[in-house]
């Protein structure tokens, strides 16, 4: 360990990226010259792990930790980390090591862990800072806008599955305080991909600790692979899903009020169909039952109209959205409702076209919108998973 005050370690996971390594560990030395760096490479088949040995011989700040193939980047940063804890660091950052993460937001990414530990574990202290790319001041660079709105779409859900405020769950460019990963345990942490970024973030809030978002200027990479595959976007959704079913349902039992998620999926699968036949039985005993079929398809044809006049509008301002780099938390609800509206309105019946006309006109839209919103808001705060936390605006380098 080099330099002096509060012991840092950078870990930064690799797999393939021989293109930009030297250059990335180069600039963390530069940025935050005492703190120590550890490669953790999973034996890149192009040869990254060589090229981290040979920095290592030359900078005795620079270590290397081999592992035997790929393993994924949550057990990278599992093994990672627990090398930093078994030492005497007390602050763990991370990054990648494709240049997407620029290394000289290092600083103030540490600074707000650098001092003092806090007396005890929880009690409001910030536990874990957050590059940013959602907060103001923040940016991407030459990114696709697909993945844009992979990476926008994926935060929103998350937020909205788990009731968070922190604008960018998926950041990969952290700084942990040691307490915090102490107490947070590594070891049954399970997310193996991207989503690892997520479940620590979870953990940390659960565990009590505040979250600082600082804006960074993220830059797409410009040599190497990425490593994003349709099974790591799955295993993301699948899990926050879960995390966020599992907390409302948590929530909902000690609320007092039982199961009440189960039963609101009870009213959904078998209720409402049961009360859809019950209302077009007797609609056909009204007005019998070729007006009511034709009644039926009309009301389906409208809806088709519909879904297709209002899911343009809607991508198109989810588009605009993304393009200005506004918040896109309206237009997504907007978009989700279109889809919700549209899903019940192509179903047959009078109950689902009541809802699905009100989830997808403009005029009654806001208004479930509204409620959805308030909904939301009210079980999150509820179960107590809303935290306020703490975002600074930091001009980004010119
Ligand atoms: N050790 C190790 N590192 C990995 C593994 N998968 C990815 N990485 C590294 O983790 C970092 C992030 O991976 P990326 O492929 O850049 O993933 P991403 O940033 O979500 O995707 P892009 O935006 O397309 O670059 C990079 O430094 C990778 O080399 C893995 O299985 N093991
Ligand atoms: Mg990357």
């Amino acid at each position: 360990m080099t330099g002096t005050g509060t012991p840092i370690l950078v870990v930064i996971p690799t797999y393939d990226e021989a293109g930009t390594i030297e250059r990335v560990v180069a600039e963390v030395r530069a940025a935050l010259p005492a703190a120590d760096v550890l490669v953790v490479d999973d034996s890149s088949p192009d040869g990254t792990g060589d090229l981290a040995d040979q920095l290592a011989r030359d900078d005795p700040a620079v270590h290397v930790l081999h592992r035997a193939g790929k393993q994924g980047l949550g057990a990278a940063y599992r093994a990672g980390f627990g090398w930093g804890l078994e030492r005497e660091y007390e602050v763990l950052a991370q990054l990648d090591a494709d240049g997407s993460h620029p290394p000289e937001y290092l600083p103030e990414l540490v600074s707000p862990l650098t001092g003092e530990p806090p007396p005890a574990a929880a009690s409001g202290a910030v536990g874990l800072v957050l590059g940013s790319r959602w907060v103001p001041g923040g940016a991407v660079v030459d990114w696709p806008r697909h993945r844009e709105m992979l990476s926008r779409g994926g935060s929103t859900y998350a937020r909205l599955a788990l009731g968070t405020q922190v604008c960018d769950v998926t950041s990969g460019y952290r700084a942990y305080r040691r307490g915090t990963l102490e107490e947070v345990g590594l070891d049954d942490v399970r997310s193996r991909g991207y989503c690892f970024q997520i479940d620590m973030l979870r953990r940390v809030l659960a565990a009590g600790y505040s979250v600082v978002e600082v804006p960074i200027r993220f830059v797409e990479r410009s040599q190497g692979e990425s490593k994003m595959s349709v099974p790591i976007v799955a295993e993301a959704l699948w899990r926050v899903t879960r995390w966020g079913a599992e907390s409302r349902l948590r929530s909902a039992d000690s609320a007092g009020t039982g199961l009440s998620m189960a039963r609101w999926l009870l009213v959904a699968f078998l209720v409402v169909p049961i009360v859809e036949i019950a209302v077009i039985i007797q609609v056909g005993q009204l007005i019998g039952v070729w007006p009511t079929v034709l009644l039926l398809v009309v009301e389906s044809a409208l809806g088709a109209w519909l879904v297709r006049r209002e899911g343009r509008r809607a991508w198109a301002s989810l588009r605009a959205v993304f393009d200005d780099g506004r918040s896109p938390d309206v237009a997504l609800t907007d978009a989700a409702l279109v889809l919700v509206g549209g899903t019940l309105l192509l179903t047959p019946g009078f109950v689902t076209d009541v809802v699905g006309f009100a989830c997808i006109l403009p005029v009654t839209r806001p208004l479930v919108r509204a409620l959805v919103v308030r909904a939301v808001a009210r079980r999150a705060t509820r179960s107590g998973r809303v935290r306020l936390v703490q975002s600074r605006r930091v001009d980004p380098p010119s």
